[in-house]
């Protein structure tokens, strides 16, 4: 069985992370093929990426048995080479991806869900950043993305404590979209994969792109920024589309162009 499962249907690319096991955590191939397959999704037909895990973890972070096989790879090869790749990718793809966090996301399984564009947790799912309790720093983009999501503050305590913390908890600091029930959670992230794949694609592209933007522009270049990418999406049949059919006091049927 491959380390990853993908499957593209109804313009919805499905990445499945698939060592449950080991509760999908990440070796070498599971992390270059993630890499890869999030390069297939650049391919026109897919609108919308949504990752999860196989059987009962989303995933454990870094395999902890490669790291200390001494054939193994070494740990600045681990960042540049696997997950900072991963967290590049997610960030510059020009769709939406959506985390289904559907159990334990610990390490940089934790970090690679929360660099996703919209980020949804079954219940009985829990984030850990399981860092500090074997002495290593948040990786994964950790220390970047969760003070920006849930403030300084709890940034440090979580990224010290290292503690579970559950969906519904993980929701309330801002880490989560939003937290279903296990029994619906399947439907409720193909739900919203489905609605964001019929959504105007190059709008919500351009839409990340100014969210990116603002991680790192002040103020003014922000303004700067939205002039430009708004016309730009102004020039996408969608946005016509979007308009007329509101006029026309009808669904409107996006195409992604
Ligand atoms: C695992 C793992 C795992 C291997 C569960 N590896 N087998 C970057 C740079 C360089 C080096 C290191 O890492 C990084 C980035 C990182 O991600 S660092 C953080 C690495 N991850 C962790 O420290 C988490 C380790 N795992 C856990 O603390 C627990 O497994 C959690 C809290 C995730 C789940 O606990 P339980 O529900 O009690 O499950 P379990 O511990 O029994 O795990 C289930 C199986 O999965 C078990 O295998 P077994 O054969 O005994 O049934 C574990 O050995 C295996 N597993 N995580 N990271």
């Amino acid at each position: 069985m491959s380390t990853i499962v993908f499957e593209i249907k109804d313009a919805v690319a499905f990445i499945t992370l698939n060592r449950p096991e080991k509760y999908n955590a990440f070796n070498r191939e599971m992390a270059l093929l993630l890499q890869q397959k999030l390069d297939e999704c650049k391919r026109a037909e897919v609108r919308c990426v949504m990752i999860t895990g196989s059987g009962k973890a989303f995933s454990a972070g870094q395999d902890l048995e490669e790291v200390t096989d001494p054939n193994g790879p070494k740990i600045t090869s681990i960042l540049t080479e696997h997950y900072n790749p991963i967290i590049r990718r997610i960030r510059k793809l020009e769709k939406p991806v959506v985390a289904a966090v559907n159990g334990v996301a610990a390490g940089a399984g934790a970090n690679i869900a929360l660099c996703c564009d919209v980020v949804l947790a079954s219940e009985s799912a829990y984030f850990m950043q399981a860092f500090s309790k074997i002495g290593l720093i948040p990786d994964s983009g950790g220390t970047y993305f969760l003070p920006r999501l849930i403030g300084w503050q709890k940034a440090s305590a979580v990224a010290m404590l290292g503690e579970k913390i559950p969906a519904s908890e993980a929701e309330k600091m801002g880490m989560v979209y939003r937290v279903y029930e296990d029994a619906v959670f399947q439907q409720e992230t193909l739900n919203i994969a489905h609605n964001l794949a019929a959504m105007p694609t190059k709008g919500l592209a351009l839409t990340k792109q100014a969210l990116n933007n603002s991680l790192i522009n002040n103020y003014e270049d922000q303004l700067h920024d939205e002039e430009i990418l708004q016309e730009r999406a102004s020039r996408t049949s969608d946005y016509h589309e979007g308009v007329e059919a509101f006029l026309q006091k009808r669904k409107p049927s996006f195409k992604g162009e």
